[in-house]
């Protein structure tokens, strides 16, 4: 559902047998299903106000992709407010194709994963006489309606807003304004890791890096520094726009603030070895993973701040980290 400077709001549904049966009362029907997963992404450096803009991957079932920009504001308007597009074309399409190339797009322009929010089972539905709605299961957060309407004219889209949940039962006062990506993202304060893998110190790891990352995110950490795990990395640091000062400036930005440091130390990298001295200097938390056998560094090996694991296999690997995180308070 797309209109010219959408103007929504949505409201979790906890009962949705209750909310059925309304509908049906209502003579509502079915016009549509979907299904898919946006991953949100942000700057890697700087703040991104997620209540005001959204940069997310959007992969479809069958394989396509898109990557989408929104930038939204917040009206309040006859007793309602509702999120309306700053922009007549709600949704701007940055990249539509595969989700290989959306991914590496948001990379290049310096965004890193945040946030994924899929939506399991997601129904467009007419009511007769109030227009439609959505109704959609999102994994981890139960059911929600969306109300969307155009919003050329913030009068009309309060009123048509109002009088759709009112058909429904819900009080304007119980509609969020916000995104999803907002309303969802406060659920997981504290969850921001900073992985550290050798770049120029050698990539010979970097297919166990990109794993780790994915431990980091299954377990609900935002990797700030996603790139690392990226085969391409050497390649994008040497197109023009980023200069050695640049990446510093930015990786120091992002370790600032991040909640978490998990470097792996297995390759020797004298980029890894500031990175940790950062974090540790800064009171953050660090744990590094290094092969079993590898002659590791006395400043990282004997420095009781840091929980060391010493793995014997990738799967191990991923256990111990695994079991690490679960234990940094959120
Ligand atoms: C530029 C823009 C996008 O990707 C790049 C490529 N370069 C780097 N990008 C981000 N972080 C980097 C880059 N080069 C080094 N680092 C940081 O130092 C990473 O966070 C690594 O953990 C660490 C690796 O240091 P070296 O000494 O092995 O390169």
């Amino acid at each position: 559902m797309t209109a010219p400077y959408e103007a929504e709001v949505r409201v979790p549904v906890p009962r949705i047998d209750e909310m059925r049966a309304r509908l049906r009362a209502l003579g509502a029907r079915r016009a549509e299903a979907y299904a898919f997963t946006d991953d949100y992404y942000r700057p890697i450096a700087h703040p991104w106000p997620a209540e005001q803009q959204t940069l997310r991957l959007r992969q479809h079932a069958d394989g396509d992709a898109e990557v989408l920009f929104t930038r939204i504001a917040l009206v309040s308007e006859d007793g309602v407010t509702f999120k309306r597009s700053a922009l007549a074309q709600s949704k701007v399409v940055l990249h539509r194709g595969s989700a290989a190339d959306g991914r590496s797009l948001l990379e290049a322009l310096g965004f890193t994963p945040w946030l994924r929010v899929r939506k399991l089972r997601g129904e467009i539905i007419e009511i007769p006489g109030a227009g439609t709605i959505a109704l959609e299961e999102i994994d981890g957060h139960g059911w929600w309606l969306e109300v969307e309407v155009g919003g050329g004219d913030r009068v009309d889209a309060a009123a048509a807003l109002r009088k759709r949940l009112a058909a429904l039962g819900v009080d304007p006062g119980d509609a969020s304004p916000l995104p999803i990506a907002a309303l969802l993202a406060p659920a997981r304060p504290g969850r921001r890791a900073y992985f550290c893998g050798a770049i120029r110190g050698g990539r010979q790891l970097q297919a166990r890096y990109a794993r780790l990352i994915s431990t980091l995110h299954s377990a609900g950490w935002t990797v700030l520094t996603a790139h690392v795990g990226d085969p391409d990395v050497l390649r994008v640091e040497g197109s023009p726009g980023w200069s050695s000062a640049q990446i510093l400036r930015r990786d120091m930005a992002a370790l600032a603030g991040a909640d978490l440091v998990v470097a792996e130390v297995t390759v020797p990298s004298l980029g890894v070895g500031i990175e940790l001295a950062t974090a540790l200097a800064g009171g953050v938390p660090v744990i590094a993973l290094v092969e079993a056998g590898t002659l590791l560094s006395a400043l990282v090996e004997g420095d009781d701040r840091i929980h060391l694991i010493r793995y014997t296999s990738e799967t191990d690997a991923v256990q111990s980290l695994l079991h690490a995180v679960s234990g940094v308070p959120a």
